[in-house]
């Protein structure tokens, strides 16, 4: 008799994403004529630049010659994206081999997945709030027991809060497994060399692995901020990093992300070098690559016109977070992030929960966010707006919020 995997029971609700679009639909069910302005989900608006459309371009013609023609490549990534992506780690004075990058369809693929390499007793660590997708990989693989309004049962919580300004101090038992987002999602903080090297070295001390999602790493403008755990000495051994071309290149719905598992890196029970051996296992054996045409067109995005192209498309959603982050204050609501990372983090106004600040948003002014608690418990009382809106939307949206927002 088959039987489901019952883990899949202990998920706390709907995936938070889905959540929002079904009250969004809802409310446009009752209200068909409203516009409504979406600042919730962290998805791009603007077009692919010119040179990565030439990139894709290239690789689409590339497939209509026989001489040029590819089929199944190596899943672990075609070998000019990652020697183009060791590169691009050497700008800053990181020696990365190219065959420790690993190119894949997503950072939430990836993120999810990694645990899988690791035994099923593993305690794991989470920021709170945080991404979603790292908690309810460690529960459908059972590594939880039950949620409540504190969160799930066995699950260490970090919490992220005003007071410790949104980067978490080091667990105060051993912990195996690290979760850490920076720039962080939602939070938007970004945290420094100094505070990664507290847990690095608590990795290391413990023999614990950091999973690092650096996926917003290009909207780092300050220049003492790491944009790399590796820019951290002793990170190598102890940590494997998430990035992705999904924020930087306008790809979230192109699909091309890549990981680093350094063959320093190890755990307790192995040799430097298995970890590396394990994922590549578990890709060859689950994956058959990205996209040929995809990978041409990441290719094209670490090019130096492509670099400068696109970053010039981050300074605009930068530029977004600026002007949302200014609305909010003349509000005088409290905010946080948006400097250094496409995420404004708001301290709902009148003390409402997260959930009801959607509504009221929703209501009053047509703008859809996302309720921090969606993302743990230590984000009960506050709200995400992401800065992915077209420029017109983005200002449309706080003008609405200014006007209408009844506080
Ligand atoms: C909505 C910290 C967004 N349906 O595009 P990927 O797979 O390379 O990267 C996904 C990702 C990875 N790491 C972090 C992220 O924040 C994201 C994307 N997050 C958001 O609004 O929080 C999009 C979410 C998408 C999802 O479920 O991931």
């Amino acid at each position: 008799m088959a039987r489901i995997n019952k883990n899949y029971d202990k998920l706390a609700a709907g995936y938070l994403f889905p959540e929002i679009a079904r009250r969004t639909n809802a409310f446009l069910d009752q209200n068909p004529s409203a516009k409504v302005l979406r600042l919730g989900i962290g998805d791009t608006t603007e077009p692919i630049v010119p040179a990565v459309l030439d990139g894709l371009h290239a690789g689409v013609d590339a497939l209509g010659a026989a001489d040029s023609y590819s089929g199944y490549g190596p899943s672990e990534g075609i070998t000019p994206l990652r020697h183009g992506l060791a590169g691009h780690y050497r700008e800053l004075g990181l020696s990365l081999d190219p065959s420790e990058f690993f190119v894949s369809d997503g950072a939430k693929s990836d993120s999810a997945n990694i645990q899988g390499i690791f035994s099923d007793d593993c305690v794991v660590a989470v920021q709170d709030p945080a991404y979603p997708v790292y908690v309810d990989s460690n529960v459908i693989s059972g590594r939880t027991g039950e949620a409540s309004d504190s969160g799930y049962e066995g699950l260490i919580y970090m919490p992220c809060t005003e007071e410790n300004g949104f980067f978490p101090d080091i667990p105060d038992r051993k912990v195996d497994l690290i979760y850490i987002c920076s720039p962080n999602n939602p939070t938007g903080a970004v945290a420094t060399k100094e505070q990664l090297k507290t847990f690095v070295d608590y990795a290391n001390e413990h023999k614990a692995i950091i999973f690092y999602d650096s996926a917003y790493a290009s909207f780092i403008t300050d220049p003492d901020l790491p944009r790399s755990i590796y820019e951290v000495p002793g990170a190598e051994t102890c940590s494997i990093e998430f990035n992705s071309f999904s924020k930087t290149a306008g790809f979230t719905g192109v699909r091309l992300a890549w990981t680093i598992v350094p063959k320093a890196c190890r755990t307790e029970d192995t040799e430097a070098g298995k970890l590396h051996a394990l994922w590549t296992r578990r890709q060859n054996t689950f994956f058959n690559g990205a996209a040929n045409i995809v990978q041409a067109g990441g290719v094209a995005a670490l090019s130096p016109e492509g670099r400068q192209q696109t970053d010039a498309q981050v300074s605009f959603y930068l530029e977004n977070a600026h002007i949302i982050n200014d609305g909010l204050k003349s509000l005088g609501i409290t905010t946080y992030g948006g400097g250094n990372a496409p995420y404004v983090w708001l301290k709902t106004p009148g003390g409402l929960s997260s959930w009801d600040f959607f509504d009221k948003l929703l209501n009053e002014c047509h703008v859809v966010g996302t309720p921090g608690s969606g993302f743990g418990p230590a984000g009960e009382g506050f709200f995400r707006l992401s800065a992915f809106g077209h420029r017109e939307n983005v200002e449309m949206a706080v003008s609405s919020i200014k006007e209408k927002l009844q506080i």
